[in-house]
């Protein structure tokens, strides 16, 4: 949240002299939270398989995909993208749903950014 401090110019002195105050009136647009998609690793999940379900669900290049997947696979996990709660949602039941079929044990969550 920005407040913004009245200063000194935002006094003004009308012709008879008198001091008034004008306050400066801002929408306070609140933007919607936004969700990082993570993906998890496992031992068992085969690479091109999470090469596919990056790519399928995520929209992105074979190469980008193959950049995170290795990422996850190194480090333990990697944030795959950063949506609105409800796109976030859909990805992370896309890709469980997606896993569960093909009988793969790969987690996908999502956390408030
Ligand atoms: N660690 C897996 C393997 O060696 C590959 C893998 C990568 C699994 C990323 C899950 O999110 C994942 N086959």
């Amino acid at each position: 949240m920005t407040y913004r401090r009245l200063t000194m110019t935002d006094r003004k002195e009308g012709p008879d002299g008198e001091a008034s105050v004008i306050t400066k009136t801002r929408p306070k647009t609140q933007r919607p939270p936004m969700y990082k998609v993570l993906l998890l690793n496992d031992d068992y999940t085969p690479m091109e398989f999470v090469v596919h379900i990056l790519e399928r669900f995520f929209g992105l290049s074979h190469a980008q995909s193959f950049e995170i997947m290795l990422t996850v696979h190194k480090k333990g996990l990697a944030v795959v993208g950063v949506y609105s709660y409800e796109v976030a949602e859909t990805k992370v039941a896309q890709v469980m749903d997606f896993a569960r079929r093909h009988q793969h044990p790969l987690q996908c969550t999502m956390e408030k950014e």
